[in-house]
């Protein structure tokens, strides 16, 4: 009868663990390779990308940082509130504009406000980067921008092959993290920037319902593997990585996001 219990409330445990986590705060961008620099929007929704929702409403960001070349510029007083259209519903998120100038790598930053989850009485921080390139000249998509939390790819984030394999670590400050969880989804709903929301039709169709997510853990050295089964847009999540641990008295985690775009190589013969 005990361990009947225990097994009980390990499965609650695990199951309010699954649903409250498959979060992933965005910062997209369409197409993250570039030929040439200009004007981009940054669509910045809290949602679950492998269903296009349901979507959380955010506060507004602590910051929005553009990394380029060792110059930093800040777009936190850029970015302008919007209702984003989710797949079910609509919350408040944010949109940012910015120039890109010249070549090389844009690493884009994003410390949003902890977001209160109410099934689980607790915040959670996500820490959101995206890295863009404009012609095709790398410069610096691997440096750590020490952040409390932060996930720093073994590859071009931007350019991966689909069918391949990516690599990231994961780090608090700059020092990697062993055994931390990381959640990895697919933004399975198309961002359409010019109409604040995600597309209604999937890409995909997942073989059954808790098979929307994989989970996955870094080993000894904070590293994780991943084999990107398609081309597209994939989010890797990893948990309560960064120190802090308490916002308002209540617990936080504080969780570093990534994004990738992976390519489909084009077979001509
Ligand atoms: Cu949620």
């Amino acid at each position: 009868m005990q361990i009947r219990l225990l097994l009980l409330a390990t499965l609650l445990v695990l199951q309010t663990s699954q649903t409250a986590s498959a979060h992933f705060q965005m910062l997209q961008v369409d197409q993250y390779m570039r030929a040439r620099g200009g004007p981009i929007t940054l669509s910045m929704p809290f949602t679950h990308p492998s269903n296009g929702g349901p979507m959380m409403a955010m506060d507004e960001p602590h910051s929005l940082v553009m990394h380029h070349k060792g110059k930093q510029t800040d777009l936190t007083d850029v970015a302008t509130e919007l209702e984003w259209q989710g797949a079910k519903g609509k919350a408040k998120a944010y949109q940012s504009e910015a120039k890109l100038r010249g070549l090389g790598d844009y690493i884009f930053a994003l410390t949003p406000a902890p977001y209160l989850e109410e099934s689980e009485d607790a915040y959670i921080q996500q820490f959101t980067k995206t890295v863009i390139n404009v012609g095709g000249l790398p410069t610096g998509w691997d440096r750590s921008l020490l952040l409390e939390a932060e996930i720093v790819p073994d590859q071009q984030p931007y350019g991966v092959y689909a069918g391949g394999l990516f690599s990231g670590v994961v780090m608090a400050k700059g020092k990697p993290k062993a055994g931390v969880e990381v959640e990895v989804e697919f933004l399975n709903h198309p961002v359409n920037a010019e109409k604040n929301g995600f597309d209604d039709l999937p890409f995909i169709e997942y073989p059954s319902e808790n098979l929307n997510i994989q989970t996955i853990r870094t080993d000894n050295n904070g590293r994780f593997f991943f084999g990107v089964p398609h081309a597209g847009y994939w989010g890797f999540a990893a948990l309560s990585v960064g120190e802090s641990t308490r916002y308002m008295g209540k617990d936080l985690s504080q969780d570093a996001v990534l994004w990738i775009q992976a390519h489909q190589l084009k077979r001509l013969r």
